[in-house]
């Protein structure tokens, strides 16, 4: 092959014997260079972790996409969250991998016009990432040596492929020598460019599937959860038999998941600890088998984000088995003036909840099983708030370490510090499963059927109209309890004709849910949801 196959077209003359690499061959040695230190950082980072030498912040990655989502203006976070739901950090993954290839890149054809500006810039990229790591929960310096140790190889491998031969001097200047020839150059470039790139990807390969997640999934494995001593009674007919309708209740595999945790916190039984403090008369401090020897109610209880749009589908259903906050509460004994409790992940995520709503006889419960399993790890292994009749970021606190008994003129949590309501009830909602938008139906008995929350209200009714035309009372499936979702179906004799149907709830209270348009900033949704159908002969 012709050495000057690999260069630029138009590159200015120089010395025969000296190869220098093309644009887009330079942007590959930046890729490869940057890829080997990357990957390189992120093994050791599994490997320190598996170790218990470092934490969850050593994986560049990791902590690189945290403060990503942590300096998200709010208006990109919802846009996320309601555009990719549950994928949200899929999104995120390929968005920070597409950045860091076109930095990478981008050094790469620096480091051909001149090298030392290239390390410069590769150096700038470690001091963020090294910020990143330092800036994360729990973190150390400790948590920095998988970024230098991946960083100084990154760099040498770089020095190495853009140095100019025989002059590690001219390299730096970036200056053109006639030097000992180009062909050892593009030999040594090729050589190590390929040596690097077999070495990022057995790195890669090897922090991608050696489980840094063992932990977790070994302690979830060994329990045994002990016997609920309070059971719900649920009765036969809670569910409607309607295809397409959402399953009454949601398996844990589909259980809608949104947390500000880039990887999911890995947390264990035995090391788990929570600690009641704060405005109280006595501190307490319980770990595991204290939790789950103490008498444990079942309930089920919907779950709803803030997040979700009218018609959404950020709410699920579960049974969950857990122990009564209010009897917690009351063995610390709240203090005068307390009006908040504030509740704190192990990831440093916060949460105020109205202390009323802990105490006032409803369901609140620390939770240790979701459906009859444990705590699946992404909802919050071993431990979770869930309290019924407020969205998730004002009580269903994840991974929950921390219940500090307080006021809410004393503090605020991640989202209320973000224009996000501290008082959140959950409002009444209703949606339609079938039919599906822009359906098309014969003429006849179409079923429409859905389901409708107002938890701690209660569903006491669902209507339909179709056209603007009456509200027409809707089958309602058994109920469960108030903090529990219900199942709805209408059957509609359709006529021809492009038509819209629209439903609505009516609570425990008799109020409808709210026809106003409005979105979910700052305390949730509110309109009708709605469908529009053709149906022909
Ligand atoms: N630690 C932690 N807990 C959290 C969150 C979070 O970001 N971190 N998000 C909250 C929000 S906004 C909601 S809606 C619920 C969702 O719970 P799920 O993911 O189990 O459905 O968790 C809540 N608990
Ligand atoms: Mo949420």
């Amino acid at each position: 092959m012709n050495t000057d196959s690999l260069t630029t077209p138009g590159a200015p003359a120089r010395e025969p014997s000296t190869w220098r690499p093309g644009v887009g061959v330079a942007a590959l040695g930046g890729l490869v260079s940057i890829g080997l230190g990357l990957a390189l950082a992120e093994l050791l980072a599994v490997l320190g972790g598996r170790l218990s030498l470092t934490g969850a912040a050593a994986s560049p990655l990791t902590s690189l996409g945290q403060s990503f989502i942590g300096l998200t203006p709010e208006w990109l976070k919802q846009f996320a969250i309601s555009t990719f739901g549950q994928n949200d950090k899929v999104a995120l993954t390929v968005g920070m991998g597409v950045t860091v290839a076109i930095a990478a890149a981008v050094i790469g054809i620096v480091a051909r016009w001149r090298l030392t500006v290239a390390v410069v810039v590769a150096a700038a990229l470690l001091v963020v990432a090294g910020i990143a790591i330092l800036t994360r929960t729990g973190s150390g310096p400790v948590d920095l040596l998988p970024l230098v140790i991946g960083g100084v190889a990154g760099v040498a491998l770089l020095i190495t492929l853009f140095r100019r031969a025989g002059d590690p001097e001219a390299a730096l200047t970036g200056e053109v020598h006639s030097g000992s020839g180009g062909r050892a150059d593009r030999r040594r470039f090729l050589q190590w460019a390929g040596i690097g790139a077999a070495g990022a990807a057995v790195a890669g390969v090897a922090a991608r599937f050696l489980p840094n997640s063992a932990q977790s999934a070994a302690s979830r494995g060994s329990i045994t959860l002990p016997t609920p001593t309070d059971v719900q009674q649920i009765a036969s007919d809670v569910a409607l038999d309607v295809p397409g309708l959402t399953p009454f209740v949601t398996d844990n595999a589909n259980f809608y998941r949104v947390d500000t945790a880039f990887v999911v916190p890995q947390l264990t039984t035995q090391g788990w600890q929570l600690r009641i403090h704060g405005l109280v008369d006595r501190e307490i401090t319980l770990d595991f088998d204290a939790l789950t020897g103490r008498p444990a109610l079942q309930r089920m209880i919907t779950l709803t984000c803030v997040s979700n749009p009218v018609g959404g589908d950020l709410a699920g259903n579960a049974t969950w088995q857990g122990v009564r906050l209010a009897d917690l509460l009351a063995e610390a004994g709240p203090q005068d003036g307390a009006d908040c409790v504030l509740s704190t992940s192990v990831d440093g995520f916060t949460v105020t909840t109205p202390l009323a709503a802990l105490t006032d006889g409803r369901d609140a419960l620390l939770a240790y099983a979701m459906n009859g399993e444990p705590l699946p790890v992404e909802h919050g292994f071993p431990v979770r708030m869930v309290v019924p009749g407020l969205y998730g970021y004002v009580s269903a606190t994840k991974w929950v370490v921390d219940l500090e008994v307080t006021k809410f003129a004393d503090v605020s949590a991640y989202w209320t510090d973000r224009g996000w309501a501290a008082q959140a009830p959950i409002k009444t909602a209703s949606r339609i499963d079938v039919p599906a938008s822009f359906a098309n139906l014969p003429v006849g008995t179409v079923t429409v059927a859905g389901v409708a929350w107002a938890q701690h209200r209660g569903v006491a009714k669902v209507q339909v109209r179709v056209d603007k035309g009456e509200w027409q009372d809707a089958t309602l499936s058994g109920d469960v309890s108030v903090d529990t979702w219900r199942q709805w179906e209408w059957q509609w004799p359709a006529d021809r004709g492009q038509h819209t149907i629209e439903c609505r709830a009516i609570d425990g209270n008799g109020d409808a849910q709210a026809e106003q348009v409005v979105g979910t900033v700052p305390d949730g949704a509110t309109g009708l949801d709605s469908r529009v159908v053709t149906v022909t002969v």
